[in-house]
């Protein structure tokens, strides 16, 4: 079977309120502006995107699971579960689709708690610290892997 042209964007707890808040932290775009970048991205390499939004852990999941029946890969950005969620990464794992995880903020220069992240292992892209415009790089870099271009 060929491999659906469709990316699935997770956007773990309180991401809802980037651009409104922590401006210093996570910059003035918000939401819905990093919904449109991976969608344009996407759209430059003929995928479309499934984004979501959540703060509940189970509804993460069950998107996740979702995942397998239609698309191609996953861009996650878990938020705070990054730091605290087996339950996600085994997720992720389950599902088997290449992942691209992305942090808009240097997590390894923030608080210790931040520096483990539970689906580091799981995901073939790491973008760390690029603010919004992190989430265009993993995409692309992401598609790359999809088309059998790279690893990264
Ligand atoms: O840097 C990132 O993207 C994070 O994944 C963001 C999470 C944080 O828990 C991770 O350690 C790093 C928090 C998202 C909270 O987003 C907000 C956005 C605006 C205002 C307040 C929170």
């Amino acid at each position: 079977m060929t491999s659906p042209r469709r990316l699935l964007l997770v956007n773990g707890p309180n991401l809802n309120l980037l651009g409104l808040r922590e401006p210093d932290i996570y910059g003035t775009e918000t939401l819905h502006d990093v919904e449109v970048l991976v969608t344009d991205t996407a759209a430059g390499a003929g995928y479309e995107v499934r984004a979501l939004q959540s703060n509940h852990e189970g509804v993460l999941i069950d998107a996740i699971h979702d995942a397998r029946e239609d698309c191609a890969g996953i861009v996650i950005n878990p938020g705070g579960f990054t730091h605290t969620s087996v339950a996600l990464r085994d997720a992720l794992s389950a599902v088997a689709l290449p992942v691209a995880e992305v942090h808009i903020s240097d997590v390894t220069q923030r608080e210790q708690f931040r520096h483990f992240s539970y689906v580091r292992d799981v995901a073939v892209i790491h973008v760390v610290g690029e603010g919004v415009a992190g989430y265009a790089r993993a995409t692309r870099l992401l598609l790359d892997v999809i088309s059998g271009r790279a690893d990264g």
